[in-house]
């Protein structure tokens, strides 16, 4: 009985340690997420490490069981059950500690990165620069502060607090910019908000990620509606959008 009982537990820890070496390599040995472009990419990401890092041990705690259990219950004579196994006590301490355990985790991550993560995203309601974002099947229109317009195409100043205000004309798309890890919805009658900083310079070319890209399922041309995203040098912005306005 006594060595039975070392055998299992043997099985579920060599289990448990396979289970989660392997989800930590996945997770975290693998170059999973795209680059990041903006500050707000650095605050999600690290949050859904540390989501991954706290219930990987977890979840393979709980499939070490389930195959522990799998191959030392299962029935050996011909497959048929001979008799009910002896009935299982409720392991009060195992219970208080399984509880205890996973509340104070729970809470952990609504304070961090729950609360601390959604203020550090949205933060105080200011910015450096507005710009306005119009959706319609299957397109983006952008305006700046000055009055230029640009059409499928966004520019940006690197290393400036960006709002977007954001709306549609037609139904309900989705403003996704991958590569900064922000994401709204654009809804006819109402105007979204998003912040972002961007933090270096680049563009399209350098990373498809950099991109706008509808993420709200809406007909035909769904997949095409994205326009490239280019992050410019502020001084670079700034006379950029002057000389569209002036054209204008
Ligand atoms: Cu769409």
């Amino acid at each position: 009985m006594e060595q039975q009982r070392r055998k299992d537990w043997i099985l579920f820890g060599s289990l448990w340690a396979v289970f989660s070496t392997v989800g930590f390599y996945l997770v975290l040995g693998i170059d999973l997420l795209p680059s990041q472009w903006a500050h707000e990419a650095e605050v999600v990401d690290d949050a859904y490490i540390l989501l991954m890092g706290l219930s990987i041990p977890i979840f393979a705690g709980i499939a070490a069981v389930l195959l522990t259990s799998l191959i030392r219950f299962r029935v050996k004579v011909d497959g048929i059950p001979t008799e009910d196994g002896p009935p299982v006590q409720t392991n009060r301490n195992f219970v208080r500690l399984w509880v205890a355990a996973t509340l104070s985790l729970a809470l952990m991550i609504t304070v961090n990165p729950g609360f601390i993560g959604i203020a550090e995203l949205r933060g105080e309601p200011s910015a450096d620069i507005v710009v306005e974002v119009q959706s319609q099947r299957w397109s983006w229109k952008v305006n700046y502060e000055n009055g230029a317009e640009t059409f499928n195409q966004l520019y940006l100043p690197a290393n400036k607090r960006v709002r977007f205000d954001i709306t549609s004309l037609d139904l309900v798309h989705s403003f996704w910019i991958p590569a900064f890890r922000v994401k709204i919805d654009a809804v006819p009658g109402r105007v979204t908000h998003l912040y972002v900083t961007p933090d270096r310079v680049g563009s399209f070319e350098d990373d498809f990620n950099l991109r706008v890209q509808c993420a709200e399922i809406c007909g035909l041309g769904h997949a095409q509606m994205a326009m490239p995203v280019s992050v410019l040098a502020p001084t670079d912005f700034d006379a950029w959008v002057s000389d569209l306005a002036e054209g204008a």
